[in-house]
């Protein structure tokens, strides 16, 4: 018999209504992380998950899409879902060119079942090397997936909090694909920008042409709160040195959230205040993902 999947007793729902955004996307703009979680049953959670969502399924997020404005997005493969890559795909499918994937495999991934993701939009794997969210995976798997996916010219989404950089890095530079940093690796925002963890990925970033940053989850970073006053200047500056290496994303329907559940319409809102030029909004929200997941 199959399990029950309640959520979680803390977990907090998506927003119910959020906010038609005041500010307006540019045409073709790409919600560069999200996630579908089911539902279940029909794509039940994985054992191995850390956490049991609410259901928040594809029609749902192409619903928010048209909401706020959006054209497209990229849904990346959850934690909750394990390897199962089966809901992102379908959500994939399901949207045809306006939806692109990022899958989670393990070394004994095929070709053939690469293929027949990429056909479905998959462009890329995620690394993750968060504690809290999954077990750890030996470097040589990740390498070994690396070497395999590489030759579909997908890439690699990797995630990491700001204190585990300096270990990982040399890790990070023997990958060969480009890189794209969830959430700009979790700086510390009570730290300040010059705080060397920082420092350190602006670094990164600046010595390594194929490393990318989503500049994301002010909701996720914030000790302050809604309206993310203390997160600005991280996301600024990144959008500001690195303007043609930068994705943003709502990263509905915001995992693990247990203070707030954010407003996706003023997450929106967010955006002319980390990239307040026309033309760095263009490339943030159309140019960059165009190039990376729709070439
Ligand atoms: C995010 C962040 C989180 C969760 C996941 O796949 C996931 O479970 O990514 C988190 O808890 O910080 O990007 O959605």
């Amino acid at each position: 018999m199959s399990e029950i999947q309640t959520m979680d007793a803390d977990w907090l729902e998506f927003h119910p209504d959020p906010k038609v955004p005041d500010f307006k996307l540019p045409e073709g703009a790409v919600d560069a992380h999200c996630h579908v979680f089911g539902p279940s049953p029909e794509f039940p959670f994985a054992p191995e998950r850390k956490y049991t969502p609410c259901n928040a399924g594809k029609d749902q997020l192409y619903a928010l899409r048209d909401h706020l404005g959006f054209a497209r997005n990229v849904i990346v493969q959850a934690t909750c879902h394990g390897k199962d890559n089966s809901a992102m795909v379908d959500a994939c499918r399901t949207a045809g060119d306006l939806a692109r994937g990022i899958a989670s495999v393990g070394a004994e991934i095929t070709e053939a079942e690469i293929a027949e993701m990429d056909a479905a939009g998959v462009r890329g794997v995620r690394f993750n090397f968060v504690k809290r969210l999954v077990d750890s995976t030996p470097q040589e798997v990740f390498l070994t997936i690396a070497d395999k996916i590489k030759a579909f010219g997908w890439h690699i989404v990797v995630y990491f909090e700001a204190q585990d950089l300096e270990e990982l890095e040399p890790f990070l530079k023997k990958l060969p694909t480009t890189l794209v940093v969830d959430h700009m690796g979790r700086p510390d925002v009570t730290k300040g920008v010059d705080h060397p963890d920082f420092q350190r990925f602006i670094r990164l970033m600046e010595e390594n042409e194929t490393i990318w940053s989503k500049v994301t989850c002010p909701e996720r970073l914030t000790k302050a709160g809604p309206p993310y006053d203390d997160v600005v200047p991280y996301p600024a500056a990144i959008v500001d040195r690195f303007p043609d290496r930068v994705l943003w994303g709502t990263d509905w329907p915001h995992p693990n959230m247990k203070s707030h559940m954010p407003d996706d319409g003023a997450l929106v809102d967010f955006i002319p205040r980390i990239a307040p030029a026309p033309e760095q909004q263009q490339k943030l929200l159309v140019d960059n993902p165009m190039r990376l997941y729709w070439a």
